[in-house]
């Protein structure tokens, strides 16, 4: 082994111990939601967490059970999570733990109290420098620095999918023997697929070019294979696991009254939209690449136009008004 190649070699085998906690995560997780509704676990907590949204006990326990895990790593210099204003930070572990994890620990949280799908997602990145201990300023890194990003989806499986910039894998629980196993490799998405994912009730917040696609994909023509079908599941980590695997387009467009959108930069729009890059996809604000957008502060806003890279492209067009009508 050449000296260059030795701290690759570390470096992976600490990104891979740092993928199987989040699969441990997902364990556990996946253990609380199939007997959800016998566990006391559904509903709320009564507190409204920094993004304004009521708080389930289903995103506490979420919440919790990631950091029980990665503060027992020894993995992690800090974590920021979705539901706590402030990150984390782990100085006892710096400067051997390099690792800075961004997560939103239960993804489509409006599913919980139905039994309908939920996720996990996570995203990875370093310190810019390695003087210092990293501040809660360190966390917020464009898309583009991440080193590992990814999902867990709980749905009729739970599936652990990640990137590490080689590609996107897949990986679905055995419950039999309480494992992951490889199910997906090197996931490509379509050109251009035949499903849309946007909740339409809020068309009319829309700005004029996102209403303009919408009604472009409904338009019956056979060389671009419209009408798009509809799906909506009211999570985003399921939503975009179908685009990812069939193409098609999710989109939480900015409103005219909420320009920045809904969908939070660093602990979904980022790690999405490297997963699904790294599968041939693009992912867009409608304007810039999401992963090229300059993060000011941790909870930032984007809209999210995410999926097959013509989909996407075709978007922007309406989005941008480079389309006639649009
Ligand atoms: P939720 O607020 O229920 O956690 O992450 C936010 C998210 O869900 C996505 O999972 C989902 O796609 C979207 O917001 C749902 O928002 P709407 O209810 O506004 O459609």
């Amino acid at each position: 082994m050449t000296q260059k190649q030795a701290p690759d070699l570390v470096a992976s085998r600490e990104l891979f111990s740092l993928l199987s906690h989040v699969g441990l995560v997902g364990k556990i997780l996946a253990q609380d939601l199939r007997r959800a509704g016998l566990i006391h676990v559904r509903g709320t907590t009564g507190e409204v967490n920094i993004q304004g949204e009521t708080v389930k006990k289903l995103d506490e326990v979420a919440n919790q059970t990631f950091l029980k895990v990665f503060d027992q790593s020894g993995l992690l210099c800090a974590l920021a999570s979705e539901e706590m204003e402030k990150p984390v930070l782990f100085p006892e572990n710096w400067p051997q733990a390099k690792y800075m994890l961004l997560i939103d620990p239960l993804d489509g949280s409006s599913n919980t109290d139905c039994n309908m799908p939920l996720g996990a997602i996570f995203s990875v990145v370093k310190p810019a420098s390695n003087d210092r201990m990293p501040t809660e300023h360190d966390l917020a890194r464009k898309g583009s620095e991440q080193v590992a990003a990814g999902y867990l989806l709980f749905g009729a499986s739970t599936m652990l999918v990640y990137t590490v910039g080689q590609g996107v894998h897949g990986f679905t629980l055995d419950p039999g023997i309480g494992e992951f196993l490889q199910s997906h490799e090197l996931v490509r998405i379509p050109m251009h697929g035949k499903v849309y994912s946007a909740n339409e009730g809020n068309y009319h917040k829309w700005a004029t070019g996102a209403r303009q696609y919408v009604d472009y994909l409904k338009i019956s023509d056979t060389a671009t294979g419209r009408p798009y079908s509809g799906r909506y599941s009211g999570c985003l980590v399921a939503d975009v696991h179908r685009i990812l695997l069939d193409g098609g387009i999710y989109l939480y467009p900015a409103e005219q009254k909420k320009p920045e959108g809904k969908l939070r930069l660093l602990y979904e729009a980022n790690p999405l939209a490297w997963v699904v890059e790294q599968a041939g996809g693009r992912a867009s604000t409608g304007i810039q690449r999401i992963m090229d957008v300059e993060p000011k502060q941790l909870h930032q806003r984007v809209p999210l136009l995410i999926g097959s890279a013509g989909d996407v492209s075709d978007a922007e067009e309406f989005i941008q008004g480079k389309r006639p009508g649009g």
